[in-house]
């Protein structure tokens, strides 16, 4: 078998989403995603120009050597772009393995290693009360952990808290918008908001929190240690990562557990956070950590030092992220959570899928490869939107991290 082709297919339903669809001299194809949100369209260059005319002829089964080709060949190494090419080719692979071989992706993997996924939902509101509200009704719909995000007084706007009370979209503008950010504001409300939680639903659900990146190691071991009475599930990216060693900071003040990961790309970015168990979850996910066969590299260096995984599952992750990262999910032997924000009707019709939610699991089904196609015709008709993410300044004009 030979590769012949591949496209790449940018569309919007609702928001940006950029594709991979490899295609072989045997009629079988393979998709992958290739969204990196805010910048899309570098990702679709780096495609077009750099990797697919280098995979023409090549045999789709060496999913392996191919991803060691892309990896090494470029010279230049890492970066969300380059490893995110790198997991559309490679999701697209192991699509078309498993249709060759008429198996499921899990079961490539090694088989299924627990009956159904656990993922948590978004609970959002622009205050405590409305917050409370939407756990109530996650919790209605039969998830077991949930996240809750609340906004801040004295904070026009702030990360996690939509518009829209079924889909959150932060990338909503050409231009990014500015927000202004308070930490002194947002340390002293976050508490009151998981005491309000535990003192209406008990301790029943996992409940979890996104930092977002906003603090400094020891602020945010200030509030680990402020929400150890809540027992969170986890706290995440509560500082920036870049440098790993400041986690060490953290983790002498709280036992709150912490998740970080979702921006990362490659296994060097956790190997301290990793080795040093300096986390508990790692959140990398297949199409921005170099695809399935990365990714499973990561968790299995997690599995040695008790760190669990909790794939970042945002909307600008496609459908055919979720649909891989379930497969992932049902197999790794060191599975923690699954992030599942819903897509819209919209996306849906457009990336028709196998997985499904029920009661708080999702499953992956049962059609070869990861399940996920793509309706070209109907892609068509929602062309690409320039969209950017945020940027947040502090109170006093300064650049802050969104
Ligand atoms: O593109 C950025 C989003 O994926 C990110 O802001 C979502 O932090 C996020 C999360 O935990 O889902
Ligand atoms: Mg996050």
């Amino acid at each position: 078998m030979k590769i012949t082709a591949g496209r790449v297919i940018v569309c919007s339903p609702g928001r940006n989403f950029v594709t991979l669809r490899i295609e072989t001299d045997e009629g079988i194809d393979g998709l992958g995603d290739a969204t990196l949100n805010g910048r899309e369209l570098a990702v679709a260059t780096y495609l077009t120009e750099h990797i697919i005319p280098a995979l023409i002829g090549r045999d789709p089964a060496m999913i392996e050597d191919i991803w060691q080709y892309l990896y090494r060949g470029a010279y230049w190494r890492r970066g969300p772009v380059t490893m995110c090419a790198i997991a559309a080719v490679d999701t697209a692979l192991w699509d078309i393995k498993g249709k060759v071989a008429r198996l499921p992706l899990y079961q490539l993997l090694g088989g299924r290693s627990r009956d159904g996924v656990m993922v948590y939902g978004h609970a959002n509101g622009k205050d405590i009360d409305e917050t409370l509200d939407e756990v109530a009704r996650y919790a209605g719909l039969g998830y077991k952990a949930i996240r809750a995000q609340s906004g801040i007084p004295g904070l026009a706007s702030t990360y996690g808290v939509s518009k829209d009370r079924m889909y959150y979209e932060p990338a909503d503008a050409a231009i990014a918008s500015e927000n202004v950010w308070s930490t002194s504001k947002y340390l002293d409300h976050v508490p009151k908001l998981f005491e309000a939680i535990r003192v209406r639903f008990g301790f029943e659900h996992h409940i979890l929190h996104d930092v977002h990146h906003r603090l400094t190691p020891i602020e945010a071991g200030r509030l680990g240690k402020a929400l150890e009475p809540y027992r969170l599930f986890w706290m995440e990216d509560p500082t920036p990562a870049e440098n790993q060693e400041g986690f060490r900071l953290i983790r002498q003040h709280t036992v709150t557990p912490i998740a970080v990961g979702e921006v990362f790309n490659t296994i060097h970015d956790c190997q301290t956070l990793i080795t040093e168990q300096l986390i508990d979850f790692v959140r990398a996910t297949v199409v921005h950590a170099g695809g399935i066969t990365h990714l499973r590299r990561i968790a299995h260096l997690a599995e040695l030092y008790h760190v669990r995984t909790g794939c970042h599952g945002a909307t600008d992750l496609s459908p055919v992220c979720m649909g891989a990262a379930l497969h992932f999910d049902t197999w790794v032997p060191n599975f923690g959570v699954q992030e599942y924000m819903r897509h819209t009707p919209e996306t849906d019709a457009v990336f028709p899928h196998a997985y499904w939610y029920d009661q708080g699991y999702m499953h992956p089904g049962d059609a070869p490869g990861h399940g996920v196609v793509i309706d070209e015709k109907l892609a068509a008709k929602y062309p690409y939107q320039p969209s950017a993410l945020p940027v947040n300044r502090l109170e006093d004009g300064s650049m802050w991290n969104w």
